[in-house]
């Protein structure tokens, strides 16, 4: 068999530039590619030091606003790098921070989806406020749609936003409210504590479900607002609980219809959905680089762990779950940003084509990362390994913006809409 090239130190892992090749599928163009090629060799010449999650947060969204990746979160009219978000632009961009550092990822992600809402239903002077300090990295943007009984059930929220009327009375008269009064709490909000404001969504129609719940903005030293808890998770990113007591929001707060917040929502994690999958696809590529650098390098019985069968059959496996993953995660982006969502046979498609690229991705990244890990044995296990962090950076993909048992709920509605009623009769 033709020797494995073997690397200086296996155990400093993959530490090239991540690969760019799949970028020549017909899914991207030109302006992707360049994209594609010019953060590859950026990223890894930044110098930040992750140990702690909150410092390093806002450090990446520094970094990456002074060099204008954080452009593609928002329209050009509004500081953005192209005149509307381009899935696959943010596709590109979570895929390579993901790659090399799954926390620069989170920075990036998080400025879009922060900020997604008032780029799709704010008014021209909350966009203006807001959206251009976030394409530079001078506002950090937060999402704040869960609550501890409201996760994947997201209409069962809690939080109420009481109108205020001219006359001080409370109540919900749509016409005349003259501002807003908060009350709840939102949980597992990613950059809680360190966002400079938060969109969060209220019931403000109780009894109307998910029609009656509207969207705000929340700038973070709105009185009431307390976002000091911290949560703790395996793979530390800024994650806080929020109080929201006697919050009072001027009515210009209300960002989009009133009552329209939950579809506001549900649009804004579509757009990021597939990008999600972008970044899990981006640790999974990351651990199969890992696997085939470990696997040339290590010695075993004789020969390198690479010119093992079972090991060739793993690396295979793993290939081949990034690659599906990958088909996916660009078809769902391509659709959007090719086909386009305005009419709700196209909406639909897209919704169930992001699903699919959001369950998949990150449950094979879960997988290749888990096989990586194995293949390092005992190296695998040991703090500060890459295979050892991706391990425990993965998890929560499986369950934010959409847990896997919610996508395949969308996925299998989504079927029983669009298939016909019976199969056609067979010919026989
Ligand atoms: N785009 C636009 N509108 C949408 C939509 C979408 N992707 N998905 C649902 N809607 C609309 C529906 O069309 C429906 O509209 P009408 O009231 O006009 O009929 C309305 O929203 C309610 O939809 P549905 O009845 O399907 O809502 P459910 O309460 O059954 O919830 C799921 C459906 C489970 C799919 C939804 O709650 C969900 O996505 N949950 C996960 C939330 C989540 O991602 N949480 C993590 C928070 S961020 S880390």
């Amino acid at each position: 068999m033709k020797p494995l090239r073997p690397s200086k130190n296996p155990f400093l892992g993959a530490t090239e530039m991540a690969p760019t090749d799949h970028l020549a599928l017909p899914f991207f163009d030109a302006a992707h590619r360049s994209l594609g090629g010019a953060l590859a060799a950026w990223v890894p010449q930044q110098q930040i030091d992750e140990q702690d999650d909150r410092a390093a947060c806002r450090a990446w969204v520094r970094a990456l606003g002074d060099a204008g990746w954080l452009r593609y979160c928002v329209p050009a009219a509004f500081g953005g790098a192209l005149p509307a978000l381009d899935s696959r632009a943010l596709v590109v961009l979570r895929e390579t921070l993901a790659y090399h550092s799954p926390l620069a990822d989170f920075a990036f992600a998080m400025q879009g989806l922060g900020s997604g809402a008032i780029t799709l239903a704010g008014s021209p002077a909350q966009q203006a406020a807001y959206l251009p300090a976030v394409a530079r990295g001078d506002k950090i943007a937060a999402f704040a749609l869960s609550e501890a009984d409201a996760g994947s059930d997201a209409g069962a929220m809690k939080t109420i936003a009481t109108q205020v009327h001219a006359t001080g009375a409370r109540g919900q008269n749509d016409t005349q409210a003259t501002g807003f009064v908060l009350d709840g709490s939102k949980t597992w909000i990613s950059n809680g504590g360190i966002a400079d404001y938060y969109c969060v969504f209220a019931k403000t129609a109780p009894e109307a479900g998910t029609r009656g719940i509207s969207a705000f903005i929340v700038d973070a030293n709105t009185p009431g607002l307390d976002a000091s808890e911290h949560i703790a998770v395996m793979a530390p990113h800024p994650l806080a609980t929020l109080r929201l007591a006697q919050c009072q929001l001027p009515a210009s707060a209300l960002l989009g219809e009133l009552h329209g917040g939950f579809k506001l929502a549900m649009r804004t994690l579509d757009i990021f959905r597939a990008s999600v999958a972008a970044a899990a696809l981006g640790m999974a590529r990351r651990a199969l680089a890992e696997a085939v650098a470990y696997a040339r390098a290590r010695p075993m019985f004789g020969q390198q762990l690479a010119d093992f069968q079972l090991t060739q059959a793993k690396l295979g496996e793993m290939a081949a779950l990034v690659d599906a993953a990958a088909v996916l995660t660009y078809r769902a982006a391509w659709l959007r940003d090719c086909v386009g969502t305005d009419s709700p046979a196209q909406a639909q498609a897209y919704t169930a084509a992001a699903a699919m690229a959001k369950m998949t991705a990150t449950e094979n990244a879960q997988r290749v990362i888990d096989m990586a890990l194995q293949m390092h044995g005992g190296m695998g296990v040991r703090v500060g390994t890459k295979v050892e962090s991706l391990y425990r950076d993965i998890r929560s993909l499986r369950i934010y913006e959409g847990a896997t048992e919610v996508q395949q709920l969308i996925i299998g509605k989504s079927v029983l809409k669009t298939l016909p009623a019976s199969p056609a009769p067979s010919a026989g």
